[in-house]
């Protein structure tokens, strides 16, 4: 399996996030990333390449212009007020207030985001920007042929809809790879979104379209994060009316109900008959995962790539979640290798 990678997602290192009432050393950390690089080389053939560079136009056409402008001014913004630790919201417009984006960079911080666990740092503009090229760059081989590719990317993206970020995710990877296979070539593309949190940036851009299948797996929101969006009746509005699939899950399921909801997904994409799938490929479902209530083992990925590989589609994987660093490696290189596993016999 081909994997895209890039150092610069060294650039995005957030210092804390507001957990469980206390700010927190961020979960999502550099160390993920290094040790999934680590990982492929030792345990997983195929070439590792860097991202080519595509410009603002592909993220342009899935976020909107004063967002994308919010996000590479904020850190200069917040340092002008004399600022050196990271960036984060601190008061929400809810019910009833105005959505009018304010001057002031932290009346912009809360316009733009959801939650106060998501820190910008200085760097975060440029390893966003890269992890959409990673992204990009996934999609482009698929385009070209490629039966698989592993965008390894990071900051994540599924939290992240067309004008806020949040959940540790700023521009939606997925989304606009997704997006640039449909603006080259591909007439249908299903995502299949498998990370631990409901995907609600990506369900929220794709939502009223009929040529995307948003199809997610996770925990229920009545019980988790994100809590306010992944629920079994959100199916899509207008034309996007049937394409869009929840199959939330209880916090505490066992290994059998989730596979049973990753068939259902995989049947449904089946039926959809696209010309690729992008797969969210969180592994917080991970049974020792530090900040999910999920079961799955590592050998459990195993199966995940080979089920997914039976949809007989070319597939782009990008990274999500996954918390326990010791062991994302190996949890990511099992959907992998579980996935090319199956090709290599269906060949
Ligand atoms: C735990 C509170 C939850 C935020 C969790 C964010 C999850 C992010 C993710 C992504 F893939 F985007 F990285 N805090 N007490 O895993 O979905
Ligand atoms: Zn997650």
């Amino acid at each position: 399996m081909l994997t895209i990678y890039s150092d610069d997602h060294r650039l995005h290192r957030g210092r804390v996030e507001l957990n469980d009432g206390k700010l927190q050393p961020c979960y999502e950390c550099p160390e993920r990333a290094d040790v999934i690089l680590e990982t492929i080389k030792r345990s997983a053939p195929g070439d590792i390449i860097a991202p080519l560079e595509f410009g603002l136009r592909p993220v342009r056409a899935v976020h909107k212009p004063r967002y994308i402008e919010f996000l590479r001014q904020a850190w200069d913004l917040w340092a002008a007020e004399g600022r050196s630790c990271d960036a984060l919201p601190l008061n929400w417009a809810v019910r009833g207030m105005r959505q009018i984006e304010p001057d002031h960079i932290d009346g912009k911080l809360s316009y733009f985001s959801f939650d106060a666990g998501t820190p910008i740092t200085a760097g975060t503009w440029s390893a966003a920007t890269t992890a959409a090229n990673v992204a990009l760059t996934g999609a482009a081989k698929i385009l070209e042929g490629e039966r698989g590719a592993f965008a390894l990317c990071r900051p994540p993206g599924h939290h992240a809809a067309a004008d806020y970020f949040g959940g540790y995710c700023f521009l939606n990877n997925a989304a606009v790879a997704t997006q640039y296979l449909l603006d080259n070539d591909a007439a249908r593309v299903a995502i299949l979104d498998i990370d631990y949190h409901h995907g609600n940036g990506t369900q929220s851009i794709f939502y009223d379209r009929s040529n995307v299948l948003f199809v997610s797996i996770h925990a229920d929101p009545l019980q988790e994060y994100p809590y306010f969006l992944g629920h079994s009746d959100e199916q899509g509005r207008g034309d996007g009316k049937g394409y869009n699939l929840n199959l939330p899950l209880r916090r505490r399921c066992g290994v059998n109900e989730w596979f049973g909801a990753l068939d259902t997904g995989l049947q449904r994409i089946s039926d959809y008959a696209p010309d690729c799938a992008v797969v969210s490929l969180g592994v917080d479902t991970y049974i020792d995962d530090p900040i999910s209530q999920a079961c799955l083992e590592s050998s459990d990925y195993l199966s995940v790539g080979a089920r997914i590989a039976q949809l007989g589609l070319p597939v782009l994987f990008v990274l999500e979640g996954g918390y326990a660093v010791n062991d994302v490696g190996i949890n990511v290189v099992n959907v992998l290798t579980g996935f090319t596993d199956v090709r290599r016999r269906a060949r």
